[in-house]
């Protein structure tokens, strides 16, 4: 049996609600404590069509998933066309949606400051999958931070769910507490040099001002992939989550690492700090009392 510490579980089978108060403020506090919402009943129904889409073929061999934007309402990285790329929209479309409508009946809390980002769907393996560098590497413990995707700040979270119809679940590994991989990462970091996050906005590396907050993370996540001591020997537990269960976790702040499973279905949303309950756990607060200074 896996140790299950890190997972918090809630019996929640629907997407809409209604949740009680009691579900509601254990579901946030867990959240923001660092745990993952472990949902083992909540199942996305795909319809005999869809299914079709249970293969990694025709998957764009640039990219690694297919992504969806729910505001331009346009799919990306699927070499299908016609009415089949219509289909798969319409089904990444609705679990776009269906997470959304989870989030508003779970943590209500979030509801007003809530932004919907990029929704995924998953169809490659990832045990054995070839990275172009270990930075892209998500079988590494890491905590999310993406170098062309500043945040300034905001929280990362995601909704996911294993839609495998074959029996195979998804392999997660789950590490240190943020505070950890700070007192041992951030030692070993470098700091932000003047100019730099100008120039990277300017040349359109950045989507945006890269602030001293995505600097600090950037270099977290990427030392903590590097470092192969580390990935060896920090406190970690293997956790399966099986086909037919959904998870919800801030990816910005759990260490975590992707080891095997195909067929997920990924939403993520971002989170300005005043639209959590808490602030003091978050990834920005936790660092700026660590380096003593305003981050963003
Ligand atoms: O695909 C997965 O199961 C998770 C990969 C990962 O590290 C992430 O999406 O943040
Ligand atoms: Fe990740």
């Amino acid at each position: 049996m896996h140790k299950r510490k890190q997972l918090k579980s809630f019996d929640i089978k629907k997407w809409d609600g209604p949740i009680s108060p009691e579900i509601q403020n254990s579901a946030v506090q867990a959240l923001e404590d660092g745990h993952i919402l472990y949902l083992p009943n909540l199942h996305f129904l795909l319809s005999i069509t869809e299914r079709q889409f249970l293969t990694p073929e025709k998957v764009d061999p640039k990219s690694k998933n297919i992504s969806y934007d729910l505001k331009q309402d346009q799919v990306k990285g699927t070499l299908r066309t016609g009415n089949e790329a219509e289909l798969l929209k319409g089904m990444i479309r609705r679990y776009a949606l269906s997470s959304r409508q989870l989030l508003e009946a779970l943590i209500p809390h979030y509801k007003p400051t809530l932004i919907q980002a990029k929704t995924s769907f998953r169809p490659v393996e990832i045990y054995g999958r070839k990275n172009p560098s270990f930075r892209k590497d998500d079988t590494l413990l890491h905590v999310d931070s993406f170098p062309s995707n500043p945040t300034k700040g905001k929280r990362i979270l995601r909704v996911f769910t294993n839609i495998n119809h074959e029996g195979k679940s998804r392999v997660w590994r789950a590490g240190e507490p943020f505070q950890d991989v700070v007192s041992k990462i951030a030692p070993k970091i470098s700091h932000p040099v003047w100019g730099i996050p100008y120039l990277l906005q300017l040349l359109k590396i950045t989507k945006d001002y890269r602030t001293a907050y995505d600097h600090y993370m950037l270099q977290i996540h990427d030392t903590m992939k590097g470092d192969a001591h580390y990935q060896k020997t920090v406190p970690q537990e293997e956790i399966s989550f099986p086909p037919g269960s959904s998870w919800i976790v801030f990816t910005d702040q759990v260490s975590h690492a992707a080891i095997s499973g195909q067929h997920v279905l990924e939403q993520t949303f971002h989170l300005p700090v005043h639209g959590l309950k808490t602030e003091s756990t978050a990834p920005l607060a936790v660092l700026s009392k660590y380096f003593n200074k305003t981050l963003v």
